[in-house]
C-alpha cells in the first residue's frame, strides 16, 4: 500500500510543525518545564483527517533512547531537570580484543526504538515507567576523546558529575506507607537525579564510580559480569604504563583502591571467566566482592541468584552496572570479549526485576560493540530490553528513606 504524492508531503509537514511547535514549547513557552506528555505513542498517532493508526513514529525520525525527549544537557539546555536521563559515554579504547563499543551509545538507542509501541507497561512490575509521573529525558553523550585515555577518562568524570549534581526535577514526597517524608540517601543530603549511563566500554565505570562517590560516599555495587573486573593491572594488560594499567579489565581494582566501592556489600553475577589462577579470587576478595558464577542458575536458578544479591547488598543504596557479556553470546554476540555458557536474556531480566525495591542510585549497561551484531539487531535489542527493566524498577522506588 503506497502513499499518495500528496499525503505523504502532507505527513511530512505535520511533523515538521509537530516539532517546531516543539522547539517552541521547551524554550519559550514553558520555561524549564518540559511537557510530560511529548512523548506520542503509535496508537495515540493518526493521520489528521481520517484517523488513522499508523505504528511510523516508532521507525522514523530522530533516535533517542526509547524515543524520549532529547536534552543537549551538557550544552544549551545545562539549566533542565529531570529525574532519570540516558547519557552516552562512547569510550572504547580500554579494551583487551574487540574494540567498537564507542558505537555501543547509538547502537542501543536503535535497539529501545520499539520500546513503547504498545506503551511500555511492565506487566510483571505493574508499572509504566515511561508515565509514572518522573521526567525522562535522553542527554546524548559525553564528549570523549579517542586520542587520550586519561582526559577521556576526566572528561567522563566531569560530565556525569556535572549531570548528577543537578537538581531532580520531581520532589521527593511521602513514604507510601506511612505516608512520612521521605529524606535524599546520598551522603550531601541532595535529592540527586538518576542517570543511566550507555558505553563504552567498562573503564568508564571507574569515572562514574568517582562521581558516584562525590554523591553517595562508598556505594554498594551490583554488577553482571562474565568477567571480574578487579584484576591487578599486572595480571590484566601487564601495565607497560601508568595509562595502560586503567582499562577494562582493572577499573574495579582502581576503584576498590580508591575506597569508592562499599566491601563486603558488593556483588558479581554471571562470573564465568578464566583467570590466571587462584589468585584472582583473592584479588577480587580483597576488592570487595562477593560473587554468583553463571553456573550457579543451574543449582540455584534465578530466585536463588536473587536471594544472594538482596542478602548481600541490604537496604543500602546501589549502584548497578551491567556488561552485556553477562548474557550468552547466542543471545548478544556484540561485544568485545564474549565468553559461552552465560545466562539467556531472559534470564538476565528476570533476575533484575527481582531487584524490585531496591535504591538503585545509577546504573550503566556496557560493551556493545554493535558492529559485531547480527542483522537483526539480537545485542542492542537485548541491551534496550534490560535497561527498560532498569527503568521499570527505578521508576518504582525513590531514592529516599524514612528517618529513623
Ligand atoms: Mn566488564
Amino acid at each position: 500500500m503506497a502513499f499518495s504524492k500528496s499525503r505523504l508531503l502532507f505527513a511530512v509537514s505535520v511533523a515538521v510543525h509537530a516539532i517546531t511547535g516543539l522547539t517552541h514549547e521547551f524554550h519559550h513557552g514553558h520555561g524549564s518545564q518540559m511537557p510530560l506528555d511529548y512523548v506520542k505513542y503509535p496508537y495515540q498517532a493518526v493521520y489528521p483527517g481520517d484517523n488513522e493508526v499508523t505504528a511510523d513514529s516508532i521507525f522514523s525520525g530522530i533516535t533517542t533512547f526509547a524515543k524520549l525527549p532529547w536534552v543537549q544537557c551538557l550544552g544549551k539546555d545545562k539549566e533542565e531537570a529531570f529525574d532519570i536521563a540516558f547519557i552516552g559515554a562512547p569510550f572504547d579504547t580500554g579494551t583487551s580484543y574487540r574494540p567498537g563499543a564507542r558505537f555501543g551509545p547509538a547502537g542501543i538507542r536503535a535497539g529501545s526504538r520499539r520500546l513503547t509501541l504498545y506503551g511500555g507497561y511492565n506487566v510483571p512490575l505493574a508499572v509504566n515507567p515511561f508515565l509514572s509521573g518522573l521526567k525522562l529525558v535522553d542527554c546524548g553523550d559525553i564528549p570523549v576523546t579517542p586520542y587520550d585515555n586519561k582526559h577521556a577518562i576526566r572528561q567522563i568524570e566531569s560530565g556525569h558529575k556535572e549531570l548528577l549534581h543537578r537538581s531532580a526535577f520531581t520532589p521527593l514526597g511521602n513514604d507510601s506507607a506511612t505516608g512520612q517524608p521521605l529524606k535524599p540517601l546520598s551522603k550531601d543530603g541532595k535529592h540527586h537525579p538518576r542517570l543511566i549511563t550507555l558505553g563504552g566500554d567498562h573503564t568508564i565505570v571507574l569515572p562514574i564510580l568517582r562521581s558516584i562517590y562525590s554523591a553517595y560516599g562508598e556505594i554498594s555495587v551490583i554488577h553482571f559480569d562474565s568477567h571480574l573486573d578487579t584484576w591487578k593491572p599486572s595480571v590484566f594488560g601487564g601495565a607497560p604504563s601508568e595509562q595502560a594499567a586503567i582499562n577494562h579489565g582493572t577499573y574495579f581494582y582502581w576503584a576498590s583502591q580508591e575506597g569508592l566501592i562499599k566491601n563486603g556489600s558488593s556483588i558479581h553475577g554471571a562470573i564465568r571467566t578464566t583467570l590466571s589462577g587462584p589468585a584472582d579470587y583473592e584479588n577480587d576478595d580483597a576488592s570487595g566482592f562477593q560473587r554468583i558464577e553463571a553456573r550457579e542458575i543451574d543449582t540455584i536458578g534465578t530466585a536463588g541468584i536473587i536471594k544472594k544479591i538482596r542478602d548481600t547488598v541490604g537496604d543500602r543504596p546501589v549502584y548497578l552496572s551491567i556488561d552485556i557479556d553477562s548474557i550468552d553470546p547466542a543471545f548478544a554476540p556484540a561485544t568485545g570479549t564474549p565468553e559461552t555458557g552465560g545466562w539467556s536474556t531472559r534470564e538476565l531480566r528476570t533476575i533484575l526485576r527481582g531487584l524490585d525495591g531496591l535504591h538503585i542510585v545509577s546504573a550503566d549497561l556496557v560493551e556493545v560493540a554493535p558492529a559485531y551484531d547480527t542483522n537483526a539487531e539480537l545485542t542492542t535489542m537485548a541491551a534496550a530490553d534490560v535497561l527498560y527493566e532498569v527503568l521499570a524498577v527505578m521508576s518504582k522506588t525513590p531514592l529516599g528513606k524514612v528517618e529513623d
